[in-house]
Formats: C-alpha cells, sequence, structure tokens
C-alpha cells in the first residue's frame, strides 16, 4: 500500500508513534510518505520507500496565524496525486484531522478517493480538542474519518463521554520495537551518569504541568534522603526554569541532571532503575512503556490510559494523581532491595512484551485494508 502519515514530528509521543509505525510499514513493504512540516525526529532513514514531504507556510504580514491547515491540505492533495498514494493517516486530531477531511474533499473534485484513518492519541481529545473554541471541528473531523483509532481503552472512553460521536473507534494501543531495547551499545557506559552506589531515577517528557514535573521533583527528593540517587530529566517544556529553581531551593540540583530533548532516551533508560510518571492525565504512557521495555520498574499514577500498561505490583506501581508520600514509599520499597529490584525490572520487560510492535502494527495494517475495501464499495 501507499500511505501517507501525517503527524507532528517534534519529541512529542504521537509524532513518535507515527514514525516509528510508518518505519514499521516501510519494512513490510509498504511505501511511506511522512507530510509534515520537519522531518520526524525518529526518522534518521528516509529510503526507496520512506519518503519525507515538508508543508512549507510562507511567513506573510497579513496574517497574524500562518494558515497551516491549508498549507497541509493542499500539500495532501499534491502529494495524494504525485505519488498515487492511497491512503492517509492522520495523528492527533488538531488539526490534521480536519486538514486531511478538507483535502479529501478537494480530491474528490478530481475523481480522487482517498480514505483517512484518524488516530487519536491524548491531550487532542483530552485537553485541547475538548474546549469549546475547537470541539465542534474536531467532532466534525472526527465523525468524518473513514477510521478512527484510539491509544487506549481509557482515550476511546474519554473521547465518546466528550464528544457526540457516529463514527466507530478500535483500541489500537502504542507498541514498542522490542529489538531497540537491548542495551547492545558499547559507546556509552551507566559511569557517565551516576556513581556504582547511586541509583538512577529518571523522568521524560515535555515538561508540561499535566506531567507534574514538581510531584517528580518531591519524589526524588524523599528517595535521595534515603540512599544515594541521581535524577535524569530528559525532555524541555515550558516547567523547565521553575523546576530547576525549585531543585536549587530543594539543594539538590547538583543531583539532578537537565538533559534536554536527548536522542540518547534509550541509553539512559537502560542504566535507570526507576522511572517516575506520575501525570495529572495520560492516555497511554509511552515514556513508561519504553522504560519498560529497557527492564526499567514504573512509579506512576493510576490516571487515563497508564494501568493499561504499568501493572500493580508487577512492572511497578500506581498511586492516586498527587498522592507523593504513596509513590515514595512504593519508590523506596522497590529500591530498597538488590533482589526486590531485579525482580521488578525483568516484570518491567515482560509485561512491555504485550505491545510489541510485531502484534500491533499488523492491527493498523488490517485496518488500512478494510477501510480500503469499504471504501471501493461505496
Ligand atoms: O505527552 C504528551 O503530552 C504528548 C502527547 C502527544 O500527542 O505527543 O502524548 C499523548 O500521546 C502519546 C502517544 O500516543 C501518549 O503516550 C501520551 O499518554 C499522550 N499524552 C497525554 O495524554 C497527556
Amino acid at each position: 500500500m501507499k500511505i501517507g502519515i501525517v503527524c507532528y514530528p517534534t519529541f512529542g509521543g504521537s509524532g513518535v508513534v507515527a514514525t516509528e509505525l510508518g518505519l514499521e510499514l516501510s519494512k513490510r513493504g509498504h511505501e511511506i510518505h511522512f507530510i509534515t512540516y520537519n522531518q520526524p525526529v525518529r526518522l534518521e532513514l528516509i529510503s526507496n520507500n520512506v519518503h519525507y514531504h515538508e508543508v512549507n507556510v510562507p511567513e506573510y504580514p497579513l496574517f497574524h496565524y500562518q494558515p497551516y491547515e491549508l498549507a497541509l491540505s493542499s500539500k495532501l492533495v499534491d502529494m495524494v496525486k504525485l505519488h498515487k498514494i492511497e491512503i492517509l493517516h492522520v495523528h492527533y486530531a488538531i488539526p490534521h484531522a480536519y486538514a486531511a477531511y478538507m483535502a479529501k474533499k478537494m480530491l474528490i473534485e478530481e475523481n480522487i478517493h482517498v480514505p483517512i484513518v484518524t488516530t487519536l492519541h491524548g491531550t487532542d481529545i483530552t485537553l485541547v480538542g475538548s474546549h469549546p473554541f475547537y470541539k465542534p471541528a474536531v467532532t466534525f473531523s472526527i465523525n468524518k474519518s473513514d477510521a478512527v483509532t484510539a491509544v487506549s481503552d481509557s482515550l476511546k472512553e474519554d473521547t465518546l463521554r466528550l464528544f457526540d460521536i457516529k463514527n466507530e473507534i478500535k483500541v489500537v494501543t502504542n507498541f514498542i520495537d522490542l529489538d531497540k531495547y537491548t542495551g547492545s551499545f558499547s559507546n556509552c557506559h551507566r559511569a557517565i551518569l551516576a556513581k556504582d552506589d547511586e541509583k538512577i531515577i529518571t523522568h521524560i517528557s515535555n515538561l508540561r504541568p499535566v506531567k507534574r514535573v514538581d510531584d517528580v521533583i518531591e519524589i526524588f527528593y524523599n528517595i535521595q534522603k534515603e540512599m544515594p540517587a541521581k535524577l535524569m530529566l530528559a525532555g524541555e517544556g515550558p516547567e523547565r526554569e521553575r523546576i530547576e529553581a525549585r531543585c536549587v531551593e530543594l539543594g539538590i540540583y547538583n543531583k539532578v541532571a537537565f538533559l534536554g530533548k536527548s536522542h540518547e532516551i534509550d541509553k539512559i533508560l537502560w542504566f535507570s532503575d526507576l522511572f517516575l510518571l506520575p501525570s495529572q492525565t495520560e492516555s497511554f504512557g509511552l515514556a513508561a512503556l519504553e522504560a519498560m521495555a529497557s527492564r526499567v520498574p514504573v512509579i506512576s499514577s493510576n490516571t487515563g490510559g497508564i494501568p493499561e500498561v504499568n501493572v500493580q505490583g508487577v512492572s511497578g506501581f500506581l498511586s492516586d494523581v498527587g498522592d507523593v508520600a504513596d509513590m515514595t514509599k512504593n519508590a523506596l520499597y522497590i529500591l530498597s532491595d538488590e533482589a526486590r529490584l531485579e525482580t521488578f525490572k525483568g516484570n518491567a520487560r515482560q509485561t512491555a512484551l504485550k505491545f510489541d510492535v510485531q502484534t500491533i502494527v499488523p492491527q493498523y495494517e488490517k485496518i488500512y485494508e478494510d477501510t480500503l475495501a469499504k471504501f471501493l464499495v461505496l
């Protein structure tokens, strides 16, 4: 199949999932066309059947906001015609599903028929999409998609609760290529991150309020009072300055490494002992799955889709949002006994197996096939 993938090219989970999906589909013989405003961060290899088409939005002084949706719709029309793309898979409803619908309508005028698969990722529904400013357009685009998927049962339920949805929503969970998380690299050593006797605690996110990074800092503050430890904070976002100031205030700044937008997440995780994800809301928690694939137990909140990923008492522990005391207690329970830590590490990897790329990607292929078959009959 010739598949067009629209996504955010940034470090966010939806862009990562879209990129990994495209790469895996290309390995399975499909021709993949990424259409977005920058080369996706995890897209390192452009090959015979992986292409990247950049959406340009020229600045024009008349516009207070540059019309990205318009540029994207036009680019989709051009790319579908030029490369004979058969199906468009858009990740994150805003504005991708809307732009794809416009492209589809423009193409119909030229007697070209391309179905749209929309994957809902989380904040496009729970935080941004349900805002009254966007809700009518998001509802419309979901209902007009030819197939809709959500990355967890929880996100499906949220979508049905928050929007008036007429379409069926299929759950296709996020996935991971477990072969990429085996610690098989030679150019990096644990000693770069911490001393032998120090436990490595890690948090990776876009450092937005929804991630509750303050809780990460409080939990780490409590841990390091009980045992030698370092905190790895990977990612960039609006909370960073405030969080740095908080670390100074608590006297732990020298124990916290702010790693920014790292391309070496697999290495950081491989050397980690514990992953913290105390988010306010999380449709899935891809970062937690990446940690688990790297044999890292997870201390998380029990919100949204996280319980579908992190299994209580097996791959880690879950607590109510904001219950830092309980999260600290659970973290210390895992870290304070080497044999127990080893068991949790093994369990974390074992739990991640369920989300292997080889199990999940065929589910998307089936959705493409079914959608195309249905679409061509109409
Ligand atoms: O975590 C974020 O805020 C980024 C956001 C995104 O779309 O990039 O992540 C969402 O999609 C990820 C991939 O499906 C999920 O793993 C995250 O849980 C989800 N984030 C939230 O729901 C807050």
